[in-house]
């Protein structure tokens, strides 16, 4: 650290410069984050120092947090959603009504989730003192690895089927006397594929086990597409669900959520605070950013229903353009795509990402298990990008 100051001048121009190392989001197909609403930035700023980790000094922002877990159950069907009494993570009681909280997204969410899966089973002194285990869609996002390393806890990882969805009998023959819990995605990070929800929570609750969903990316997207698969509280037997506010939610990073069924779940995750304003901390962080909670809150609020069904309305349309053209071109999507994201069959997607970013700066991903190119089609992408895409695309794999 240098002994005397900068000028603020001097340390804005540095960051400045800095920045411009950063993408705009122009040229990227990789990524499920966008720029976030501007109406989130404005409400993220005004409530920059808050900290919900001491939620007494910052009724404000902690209200906000309850009412975007209310808008949130609601979106996601839950059965009662009154926002005066949304559990939130303050240690009142929550009987019938959502409760959760706004964590730091995705990988916080399901590994609090499991969290909450083993603390449970322990307190009901189900645990048979073998290893538990939780049996998870191979198709998982590498959160479930942390959660493995984390916890002790084995994560067994079931087959998809043709369409990349999990395959149920497989789940089903992974279940042993040590599993405590499954895991479905609603929106898989590689296809955007969907599980059969309905087919695993009937698993889960014939077997007696918890059910997470991963909506972290379908979350904001399942409930506007036109015919919306179940795969929320609607169905019975799901126990949980994270969705991220920061992916297309439009919000400030970083803003996850993570909801439950039922207040047990949340309660199981309850560590006693004896100093703070609150008795009781439920998260996994201690500090944490009252500013998204503002800025989710703001932005649901601005779009409403019909601002979310417009921006997924035109990601779909992007995704539509996208296979329609690379199949002129001889490139056959893996699926049909379900949300927007696209596995797109090329030669040697390996090279041709290489080849995309080195000679024409575009951002693109592979799948593991076919490999092929992996594109994510975001609000910060227009149909001019996706038409140059495909010519630079053409270009590269002429070379083949
Ligand atoms: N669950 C699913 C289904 C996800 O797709 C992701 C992240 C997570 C959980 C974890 O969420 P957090 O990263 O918020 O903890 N999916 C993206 C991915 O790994 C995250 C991402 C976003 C990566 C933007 C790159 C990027 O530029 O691809």
């Amino acid at each position: 650290m240098n002994e005397q100051g900068l000028s603020e001048n001097e340390i804005f121009s540095y960051l400045e410069n800095v920045k411009s190392e950063d993408t705009d989001y122009y040229k990227v197909l990789s990524s499920m984050c966008t720029h976030p609403h501007k109406i989130a930035v404005e409400a993220h700023r005004l409530f920059i120092e808050a900290n919900l980790g001491d939620l007494g000094l910052f009724a404000g922002a902690h209200r906000l947090e309850r009412e975007v877990v209310g808008m949130l159950g609601e979106l996601l069907h839950a059965q009662s959603v009154d926002t005066q009494s949304v559990k939130i993570p303050s240690g009142e009681s929550c009987e019938n009504t959502v409760c959760g909280y706004l964590t730091t997204g995705g990988t916080e969410s399901n590994i609090q989730a499991v969290r909450g899966m083993k603390n449970l089973v322990e307190a009901g002194g189900k645990n048979s003192g073998e290893i538990p285990n939780i049996v998870i869609p191979e198709s998982a996002h590498f959160s479930f690895d942390k959660v493995a390393n984390m916890m002790g806890i084995e994560v067994k990882r079931a087959l998809l089927d043709s369409e990349f969805k999990v395959d149920t009998a497989s789940v089903e023959s992974l279940i042993d006397a040590n599993t405590i819990g499954l895991v479905g995605i609603a929106g898989n990070t590689e296809f955007g594929q969907i599980d059969p929800i309905e087919e695993l929570a009937k698993l889960a609750l014939d077997n007696e086990l918890f059910l997470h969903i991963d909506a972290a990316f379908g979350g904001f997207v399942i409930p506007f597409l036109e015919n919306p698969q179940p795969f929320d509280f609607k169905v019975p037997g799901v126990t949980s669900i994270a969705i991220d506010p920061h992916k297309m939610g439009l919000s400030t990073i970083p803003s996850g959520a993570l909801l439950f069924r039922s207040p047990s779940f949340l309660d199981s995750l309850k560590v006693n605070t004896p100093y703070l304003t609150t008795k009781a901390q439920f998260t996994l962080t201690g500090t944490r950013s009252g500013a998204s909670a503002a800025a989710t809150y703001a932005v649901m609020k601005h779009l409403g229903r019909e601002g979310y069904r417009k921006n997924v309305q035109y990601c779909m349309q992007l995704t539509s353009k996208l296979v329609e053209e690379a199949r002129k071109l001889g490139f056959e999507p893996l699926i049909e795509p379900v949300m927007n994201v696209v596995a797109l069959r090329v030669p040697s997607p390996d090279l041709v990402r290489e080849r995309l970013l080195r000679k024409f700066g575009w951002n693109v991903s592979i799948t593991r298990n076919p490999r092929s190119l992996r594109l994510v089609l975001m609000p910060h992408n227009t149909p001019q990008d996706v038409g140059e895409f495909l010519q630079d695309l053409e270009k590269v794999t002429a070379e083949f």
